[in-house]
């Protein structure tokens, strides 16, 4: 009989961390030394920038590496950082403390369990930093995900994920706000192992970059479509 070949178990320098970032004077240096200290130092940092500000130089300081182009959306930056990216798994973040660096390590174990996508979800969490209209509005977008994808999720708006690379290279990745929704219900909805762990929720260093409604609106436009026209 031929043995099975046993899955690959990956380690801290199998991880890319990626994010975009518009502004984020006040948090990039505390984002990327938290990174750096929850990886030992092992992770590659892959940053994109639509930057007015000092972020891209504190970055690269930091040893990010940092692409820089015009601001276009949360979606746009993170899909080329995601694409930039050469680790197997891959880890996006937000530049702005509120998700915890310090579980990277969970969501690694999670991977070498067998997960493809592994999810940060503040709902699963005690949480007493999101606003109660961003509160309803994600707990809303997860029921709403749930129903249409035939999946059980809390939170689908989580800038907070890792992923085995094969999951990122398998689509063409197309919504900009909606992006951090279509990164899960994509992957869901062709069967890819899925699974949520809870996280920490920090109150925010800086201004938000995003308007609820609007983005709102747009979260749930890429939910529908995606159901519609699968
Ligand atoms: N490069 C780039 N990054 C962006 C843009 N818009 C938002 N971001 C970054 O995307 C992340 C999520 O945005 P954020 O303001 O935290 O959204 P919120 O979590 O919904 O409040 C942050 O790290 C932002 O700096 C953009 O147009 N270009
Ligand atoms: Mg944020």
């Amino acid at each position: 009989m031929v043995p099975e070949t046993p899955p690959p178990v990956f380690t801290l320098s199998d991880i890319s961390v990626v994010m975009g970032t518009r502004n984020e004077e006040e948090a990039v240096g505390k984002v990327i030394t938290d990174i750096k200290n929850a990886t030992h130092n092992q992770a590659e940092i892959v940053v994109v920038d639509g930057s007015s500000d000092n972020t891209a130089n504190i970055a690269e300081q930091l040893g990010a590496r940092v692409i820089r182009q015009k601001p276009q959306g949360y979606g746009i930056a993170v899909k080329a950082a995601l694409l930039a990216s050469t680790r197997d798994i891959v880890i996006t973040l937000d530049c702005d403390d509120t998700y915890p660096a310090e579980q990277i390590p969970e969501f690694l174990s999670k991977i070498n369990e067998g997960y493809d996508v592994v999810s940060g979800s503040r709902l699963l969490s005690e949480n007493e930093n999101m606003t109660r209209l961003n509160l309803f509005g994600n707990a809303l977008f997860a029921k709403i995900t749930s129903l249409l994808y035939g999946v059980k999720v809390t939170d689908v708006t989580t800038g907070m994920r890792a992923y085995r690379r094969q999951v990122i290279t398998a689509f063409d990745w197309t919504e900009n706000v909606g992006l951090s929704a279509e990164l899960l219900f994509r992957p869901a909805a062709h069967h890819y192992r899925v699974i949520e762990i809870p996280i920490l929720y920090r109150p925010r260093l800086g201004e938000t970059k995003l308007n609820p409604i609007s983005g709102g609106a747009g979260i749930l436009k890429s939910i529908i479509k995606y159901a519609i026209f699968r």
